[in-house]
């Protein structure tokens, strides 16, 4: 099912608008049923001349005209509208309004029943069957607005029979028209009237549901919020705008399509996915910020796609239009990275609103092409501005993100991000959302692009309010947009704003629209722009004079003229001027390649580990889980053995940054447990429901708040949002675990266009942490790599050039790639990896293989000494046994990385092979420890090299190590590969074979 139909099959149906009549008189007489359909086609009459009542008498000639005034006061001359304004007209008895909201019911003389008696059977099912068509009209008014410009939709939805069949069952005539009926409590139509007729109740159902405007929202199961949309759409006059407002809509609008109109004319050979068709979305967002700027928001950040993106930042930032101009210079850039299109760029700016007289803080989000991917990221950010602010409600900080139509319906991220909507830890207390529906993605039109009636549909799942609105009505869509943000404003939850235009041009500037779309686009070229149709109107109605909207025009293009002068005159882009979330100060007073030191006293690991082992002090009736009481005092003995296991190692990491006031947030599936129930940082009463107890939130009294959530079963959206999230503020640790690593994937769009590239993009620094659960442990395919290898390949540093060493050569070497990627064998080593990421002047990625036996390992522990002051991150682990202190008895080197060194040691001692084989691990992968290697490699001058590792050899870490041995050791000796064979599976499904892979690769490595 779809709502499109095309020019085609609009053009086979000469009837295609049906209304409220043909519903209601299926069952009438035709007589009747014309009458209606007559009166029902004023929605569309515009002047004295065309409309269809001038042969009737003039009083019925001044009703109608009255009728269509109330419907809309700009469809009759000016003259009527000052007429009907002065309230000099007194409508016939059958339009008069009864005492306003007192009377019973029983006082109304419903042809039949005598004033003041009990009502009628006929009486009462009368009036149930008008609230039903209340009722009908508030639930499927919507699938009959005209909310097409180009009407090549047919107002009713495909397969909608049921909405006939409701109406069929009513059979008002003609001559029930005039009868006045009580309105029910769910309408606000009749504003302080109590009763209308009915003519005037579907009149005005008519001109509120399925007119320009069409509310989907009867869905929503709060009656609260039903009656709040109602009373804000239904009571009369809501559409009424002031000239000054009109004036300010005209001016807007007027900007907005003379900026595609300049860079049109400048640039005409340039793609700018252009807003033509649409361009009501600047002023549309414009009236977003005004209003909810008006309701104490200080800080709105915004996702877009590429469409209309220029425009947005020229007229709804106010970025200067010469730094927008200097993009289609294609200049060089004056500072690091390789940069991007310029309709991928973010921006920040702070300004005042002129209209609300605030300041106000507006920050697009850079994005990839990747449609709809920057959703979670925009949440992320926003919600991590709220949590700064301290704004809990989302009082002050907002996110809107605007969609494409093809991409809002299609990409199931937007799904994802919808369902972080209202969950605690993730929401942003309401997003409103906006589609520049233009009823096409790229060459493909809408019937076969989704299976949904609209393409806003994926909203309906959290119950937001859907304002589909005719893109060529503007006063429709300023409307709709004040709701929007009231509805923001008021209950925090997301809504959505579905503006329906068109495209004018094809999907880019230089494409042809005609060779897929040739009805479409036939309407279009004879379609007026929305600029013209309005100011005619403004013009037409005395609101502007002919001249007043030229000189508007004129002006605009001036201000346009000049700046496109001043940027002929840079010679350099800079990355920066379009920089989305600044860290003003932190890199200030810096010095760029000083890492701070990542031990900690030992006392503070001793109240970390105390803590961290204890139930809630002075809570005996907190209720623990037996199995818990029994972790808690393995913790506790731990402590007092002063030897950290992984999930202690992580508490230390985490309570020593929070003790530092480092905010720490780990998100993602089943972490307050953890997938391998190993964490346990949220205790659960076993009594009372949602008592629970987080120790690392109370470490110290003046610590930095600690936040872990359970998330949604996402991956796409979640770890977009914390990647989000970690570009708020650089002195925060933001991690995000899978559940096993190879469920990164399904994240690959944010691993790949966000994490990985980001900086070199976009200038935008990240320290996000990937901790993805890796190791060939015998649980078959699923559940066994991170795939580490993609990680290692999208690394950026050379695998030719071994840097100059020097005392910095590590920092440096961090500063100058685009992420980390590292698998840690020690509890202490993943302390210091997680401290060093906020140690460093400057913030990377870190992208972490973790355990999922070790977790529980008796040899993966460390002791305190190795986490207390003095100790650090080891980048490569050298042999400390036998081998390494007798290094010229060493027949062989086995460098490997991550779990498989306990097999390896094990197997060594077995085999009591202690002395003869040193065991080197490599705990950061990338940036590759060149200069250690080469230490290493030195140390043991004549022994065999090789590289072991558990994962095939077209995988794991291999292919990325391999060819930077070789650089460490200047090509003067080889490393061999020791392991399993290429695969196309990452791991057996058969515990048998992957015992018997594991021991081959034993023997192999161990051995001389
Ligand atoms: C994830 C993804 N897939 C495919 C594309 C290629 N693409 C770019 S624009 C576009 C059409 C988008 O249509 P719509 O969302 O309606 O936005 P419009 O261009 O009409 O404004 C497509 C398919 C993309 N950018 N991202
Ligand atoms: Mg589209």
């Amino acid at each position: 099912m779809h709502r499109a139909h095309t020019a085609f099959s609009l053009a086979l149906s000469p009837m295609a608008h049906k209304n409220f009549a043909t519903w209601l008189l299926k069952s009438s007489s035709s007589q009747q049923m014309a009458k209606v359909t007559a009166a029902a086609a004023v929605r569309t009459y515009n002047s004295a001349a065309a409309e269809p009542f001038a042969n009737g008498s003039t009083a019925s000639y001044v009703e109608e005209m009255y009728n269509a005034w109330l419907r809309d006061p700009t469809s009759v001359h000016t003259s009527w509208d000052a007429y009907f304004r002065s309230n000099s007209y007194v409508s016939p008895p059958n339009l008069a309004p009864v005492q306003a909201n007192t009377l019973p019911l029983t006082a109304f003389n419903f042809g039949g029943a005598v004033a003041g008696a009990a009502p009628d059977s006929k009486t009462i099912d009368d009036h149930l069957a008008v609230q039903a068509i209340i009722r009908s009209y508030q639930i499927r008014g919507h699938n009959i607005a005209h909310l097409d410009p180009l009407e090549i939709n047919t107002p009713e939805l495909p397969g909608n029979s049921s909405t006939k069949s409701i109406y069929a069952n009513f059979s008002f005539g003609e001559q029930d028209m005039d009868r006045q009926f009580k309105l029910p409590s769910t309408t606000f139509i009749g504003g302080d009237e109590a009763s209308l007729p009915l003519k005037e109740i579907l009149n005005r159902l008519e001109n509120v549901y399925c007119n320009k405007i069409g509310v989907e929202f009867m869905f929503i199961n709060s009656l609260e919020q039903c009656n709040w949309i109602r009373k804000r759409f239904e009571t009369p006059g809501v559409l009424n705008f002031s000239p000054e407002e009109k004036r300010l809509i005209l001016a807007r609008l007027t900007r907005a399509t003379g900026f595609e109109a300049f860079l049109a004319k400048k640039y005409s050979s340039e793609k700018r996915f252009g807003l033509e068709g649409c361009e009501i979305m600047i002023p549309a967002l414009k009236e977003i910020i005004d209003v909810s700027t008006e309701l104490g928001v200080e800080s709105v950040i915004m996702g877009m796609p590429h469409r209309g993106r220029l425009n947005t930042l020229a007229n709804v930032c106010r970025k200067p239009l010469n730094q927008i101009f200097t993009q289609f210079a294609g200049l060089e850039a004056a500072d690091d990275g390789s940069g991007d299109v310029k309709y991928h760029l973010g921006t920040y700016i702070e300004r005042l609103n002129r209209v609300t007289n605030k300041n106000i803080r507006l920050a697009v989000v850079a994005n990839p092409s990747h449609l709809e991917a920057v959703d979670p990221v925009v949440q992320g950010k926003t919600r991590a501005e709220q949590f700064y602010r301290g704004d809990q409600e989302g009082k002050k900080v907002m996110s809107i993100l605007i969609h494409g139509d093809a991409a809002f319906c299609g990409q199931g991220v937007v799904y994802e991000t919808m369902h972080l909507s209202d969950l605690p830890d993730y929401t942003t207390h309401g997003t409103i959302h906006v589609v520049a529906n233009n009823q096409i993605g790229f060459t493909t039109d809408p019937r076969f692009s989704r299976s949904s009636p609209y393409c806003t549909d994926v909203a309906r799942v959290v119950n937001a309010p859907i304002f589909h609105v005719n893109a060529d009505d503007p006063e429709a869509v300023m409307h709709v947009c004040k709701v929007a943000a009231e509805w923001r404003a008021t209950f925090h939850k997301d809504c959505v704003i579905d503006l329906v235009g068109y495209r004018r041009n094809g999907h880019n500037e230089i494409d042809e629209p005609m060779f897929t779309q040739p009805l479409m686009y036939q309407k279009i070229r004879k379609h007026k722009n929305c600029l013209d149709l309005y100011a005619d109107k403004l013009i037409a109605e005395g609101t502007v004079t002919a001249e007043e909207v030229k000189s508007v025009a004129a002006k605009y293009e001036n201000i346009c003229e000049e700046a496109f002068a001043l940027a002929k005159t840079e010679t350099h882009v800079k990355y920066k001027d379009w920089l989305d979330s600044p860290w003003s100060g932190f890199f200030e007073g810096k010095d760029p390649l000083k890492v701070a030191p990542t031990g900690v006293k030992e006392e503070t690991l001793i109240h970390i580990g105390n803590r961290f082992s204890s139930p809630p002090p002075n809570a005996a009736e907190f209720v623990i889980h037996k199995g818990l009481l029994r972790v808690l005092a393995a913790r506790k003995a731990m402590v007092d053995e002063k030897v950290a296991d992984w999930a202690l190692g992580e508490a230390m990491a985490f309570g020593s940054l929070l003790k530092e006031g480092i905010h720490v947030r780990l998100s993602g599936q089943d972490v307050e447990r953890g997938t391998f129930s190993h964490r346990h940082h949220v205790l659960h009463h076993q009594l009372v429901d949602k008592a629970t107890y987080n120790s690392l939130q109370h470490m110290y009294p003046d610590q930095a708040p600690y936040s872990v959530s359970n998330s949604s079963l996402s991956e796409y959206a979640v770890l977009g949002f914390e990647h989000g999230y970690s570009m708020t503020n650089p002195n925060a640790l933001v991690l995000w675990e899978a559940q096993f690593g190879d469920f990164s994937n399904t994240a690959q769009s944010i691993i790949d266009q966000f994490i990985s590239s980001g900086q070199s993009k976009w200038v935008r620094q990240s320290g996000l942490v990937m901790l993805l659960p890796h190791g060939m442990e015998g649980m078959g395919p699923e559940h066994s790599s991170c795939r580490v290898e993609r990680f290692l390949q999208m690394s950026s540093d050379d695998p030719d050039y071994f840097p100059p060493e020097s005392d910095e050569f590590g920092v440096r070497q961090l500063h100058d790639i685009n992420w980390i990627v590292a698998n840690c064998s020690t509890p202490a080593n993943y302390y210091h990896i997680l401290r060093r990421q906020i140690a460093l002047p400057f913030r990377k990625p870190l992208i972490l293989c973790t355990p999922k036996s070790l977790l529980r390992h008796p040899e993966a522990k460390s002791p305190f000494s190795e986490m207390s002051e003095g100790s650090e991150f080891q980048r490569i682990i050298p042999d400390n046994g036998p081998a390494g202190q007798n290094p010229s008895n060493v027949k062989k080197v086995v460098f490997c990385s991550g779990r498989v060194y306990y097999d390896l040691t094990k197997t060594r001692r077995e085999k009591q092979l202690e002395g003869e084989i040193a065991i080197v691990r490599v705990e950061q992968i990338s940036p590759f420890p060149f200069d250690l290697v080469k230490e290493q490699a030195n140390l043991y001058k004549n022994a065999e090299l090789v590289w072991a590792q558990e994962e095939h050899k077209n995988q794991g870490s291999w292919t990325y190590v391999q060819p930077r041995f070789l650089t460490a050791l200047n090509h003067s000796r080889d490393v061999s590969y020791v392991g399993r064979a290429c695969g196309a599976s990452t791991a057996t499904g058969s515990k048998a074979q992957h015992i018997r892979e594991l021991n081959a690769l034993l023997n192999d490595a161990i051995s001389t």
